[in-house]
């Protein structure tokens, strides 16, 4: 007899570009058995439409699964306000091929886009809107929302406007009467990503980059050459278009990775036991709006040699220095936290609660809540991780993205309406929408992002 695993409850939805790489990837890599396919249904959705024929051919997705709305036909090339409008002209279309797909029993969509586009920044603040809306007064009860929002390599200014208005946007929605916004915002950076992914060992590097026939020399050699320090003293990766396309290539894997681990817990599979219970609403339970992720996906843990507790201290320190998708710094001074632990039983073991819990707490602000999750896999050969949800930590590069932001802002003001035009004719809004937005982040942020509290 074989036993049938219960079904996940997560729909997923890919809005622009981005999101469309990120669903589609996921999809194509759980089908040939390289990610757990923890996602029950998916839609990927985009007003350009040579994009979403690429990406349905290159992932090989369904005409079903894929959606073409607004008349744009060629995007909204960065214009955000246009892109909340393609998805508010187009709720019909949406949610009936939501519904086609069959949303009956899920307990809640997981949104992906980048937040410098139009289509998917523009895109996502409205789908929520339609989404709550749906649940709540169609089919009486709440959902989870969760947002993974790409942000834009260096030196975009105008997708650094865009990102920030997003944050703003979408933060500010979950203060309206019903929580229109998303539970949780996942924070993934390009920059970040891309650093992570050229600081690798050599042997790693050039194994990723031979996958898309990159050559590690001319890699390092393109980022060395248009690299400039930023305000943080970082190393800064703004680079030509057609190296763009092909980074994307090499830092999407690591954000499935971490993404697949997120929604482990919250999926009962066959040999898995999850300790405590849980479901993944809890995330949005306990922590804050904000979250940045980090996963170690090669943890060793010996707990036959003692000295588990120092063990589990080295590898959150490594997790939280080397492996958020969003670099937070040396001392994140986060607000919550939410660990998942996954290994074999021996390793992923909820005995090690007090352990985990002393080596998160340098990472974490006085006071902050602390929840661990224990994966614990019945095959004894599977490879452990520790997978690090810090929710509002310090994010230094919100401030370069905030700096570029206001240049932009402050280039195109002055006295002359002719001049002032630039934000109806490339946004779609106002100057002071963008200005609003500055201050929502910088009075949410402000504190932790200074430069020399870095
Ligand atoms: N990590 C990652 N970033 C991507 C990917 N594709 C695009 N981006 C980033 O997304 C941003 C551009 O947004 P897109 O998603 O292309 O924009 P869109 O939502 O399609 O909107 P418009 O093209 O303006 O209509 C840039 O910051 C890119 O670097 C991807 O597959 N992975
Ligand atoms: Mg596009």
């Amino acid at each position: 007899m074989t036993v049938e695993a219960p079904e996940s409850e997560i729909f997923a939805i890919g809005i622009g570009e981005c999101g469309s790489n990120l669903v589609g990837s996921y999809l194509a890599k759980s089908k040939k058995g390289e990610l757990p396919p923890r996602i029950r249904e998916y839609l990927v959705m985009n007003t350009d439409r040579g994009d979403l024929l690429k990406a349905r051919k290159k992932y090989s997705i369904s005409k079903k699964r894929t959606l073409l709305y607004s008349d744009a036909e060629i995007g909204v090339g960065g214009k955000f306000s246009a892109g909340y409008d393609a998805v508010m002209n187009s709720q019909d279309i949406i949610l009936n091929q939501l519904q086609g797909l069959g949303y009956e029993g899920i307990s809640g969509f997981c949104i992906f886009t980048s937040f410098g586009g139009g289509t998917g920044c523009g895109g996502t603040p409205a789908l929520i809107r339609l989404l709550r809306e749906r649940f709540a007064k169609e089919e009486k009860r709440k959902i989870f929302i969760y947002v993974f929002g790409v942000l834009p390599f260096d030196n975009q200014s105008s997708e650094a406007v865009n990102s920030i208005w997003a944050l703003s946007r979408l933060l500010r929605l979950q203060l309206e009467e019903g929580n229109m916004g998303p539970d949780l915002i996942l924070l993934l950076s390009n920059r970040t990503m891309l650093n992570r992914v050229l600081s690798m060992q050599r042997g790693e590097s050039v194994d990723l980059l031979s996958k898309t026939g990159l050559d590690l020399a001319d890699v390092s050699a393109e980022v060395r050459r248009t690299s400039t320090p930023n305000v943080l003293g970082q190393v800064s990766t703004d680079l030509p278009v057609k190296m763009e396309e092909e980074f994307v290539e090499l830092i999407n894997p690591l954000a499935l990775d971490c993404i697949a681990e997120m929604l482990s817990p919250g999926v009962p599979e066959i040999g898995k036991e999850v300790l405590p219970t849980t479901d993944i609403g809890d995330f949005a339970l306990k922590l804050d709006s904000v979250v940045v992720p980090a996963m170690y996906d090669d943890l060793s843990i010996f707990p036959e040699i003692g000295g588990v507790g120092s063990q589990l201290s080295t590898a959150v320190e490594y997790t939280a220095a080397n492996c958020s998708l969003t670099y937070m710094g040396t001392n994140p001074g986060a607000s919550s936290v939410f660990s998942v632990l996954s290994g074999p039983k021996d390793i992923a073991r909820v005995e090690f609660d007090p352990l985990l819990k002393k080596a998160l707490t340098p990472f974490l602000a006085k006071g902050a809540s602390i929840s661990p999750t224990y994966c614990a896999f019945d095959d004894d050969k599977i490879k452990s991780s520790l997978l690090l949800l810090f929710g509002l930590p310090k994010v230094p590069e919100l401030y370069n993205l905030l700096e570029e932001a206001k240049s932009l802002i402050e280039l195109h003001s002055g006295d002359s309406e002719l001049k002032q035009h630039w934000f109806k004719r490339s946004k779609g809004t106002t100057q002071a929408e963008l200005q609003n937005a500055v201050q929502d982040l910088e009075k949410l942020f402000g504190y932790y992002m200074k430069p020399e509290q870095k």
